[in-house]
């Protein structure tokens, strides 16, 4: 039969999921995305301008010359049917309009946390407890920032215990893809929770 179940070599329509990046200015969500996407990703950057000055605050974000205005967007293919669509959120509150739309139908987020600026994430971790969005926490390890064990980080952000938390660097590739794999786990892990509770009423 040429057209039998078992022509493994049919193209597989991949499943889409959409992740979103959060975590304070100057967290690295940019690099993040840029790190690991396949596309060129969609950024809109702009030059600090003096009118934005006093609104971003780029104290301990030495050399940040640009902000995101709206969004960063990138794709990757984690396996063959498997592909994420990975949105950074802007960053300033100035943007918290775009939340509600960027989250609808998001899976799962990523928290970047910078160990100098934890209390710039909090926002984040805030917005996805409330709004029930699985979440994991990544700490960018920026050089010269001091190294905490994880359980302090855990503290400090008041994280649930079912939180995964990870280090990370937004640079790399391989770092950051552990990161999205993580996400996806945890999300699809609390999917599975929900549906044997469901069962079991
Ligand atoms: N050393 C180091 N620098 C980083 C890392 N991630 C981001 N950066 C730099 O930190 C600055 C802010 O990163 P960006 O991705 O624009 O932050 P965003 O505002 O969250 O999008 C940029 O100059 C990055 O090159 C990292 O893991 N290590
Ligand atoms: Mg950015």
């Amino acid at each position: 039969m040429v057209f039998g179940r078992s022509n493994s070599r049919r193209p597989v329509e991949p499943v889409t999921l959409k992740i979103l990046v959060a975590g304070g200015f100057g967290v690295g969500k940019t690099t993040l995305v840029g790190a690991v996407s396949e596309i060129r990703p969609l950024r809109t950057e702009e030059t600090l301008s003096e009118a934005g000055r006093p609104v971003d605050d780029t104290a301990g974000v030495e050399g940040k010359t640009t902000t995101t205005v709206a969004m960063d967007f990138g794709r990757i293919t984690l396996r063959e049917d498997l592909v994420l669509y990975v949105f950074g959120t802007p960053g300033q509150d100035r943007f918290w309009f775009l939340w509600d739309e960027l989250a609808q139908g998001a899976l799962g987020a990523v928290v970047l946390a910078d160990t100098r600026r934890l209390e710039d994430s909090f926002a984040a971790v805030d917005y996805f407890e409330r709004r029930g969005i699985p979440f994991t926490v990544a700490v960018n390890c920026f050089d010269g920032a001091g190294r905490f064990p994880v359980e302090t980080v855990r503290t400090a952000l008041d994280l649930d215990p079912g939180v995964p938390l990870m280090m990370c660097d937004a640079r790399e590739r391989e770092s950051v893809k552990e990161v999205l794999v993580a996400v996806v786990e945890h999300a699809l892990e609390r999917v599975d929770g929900s549906r044997r509770a469901a069962a079991a009423t």
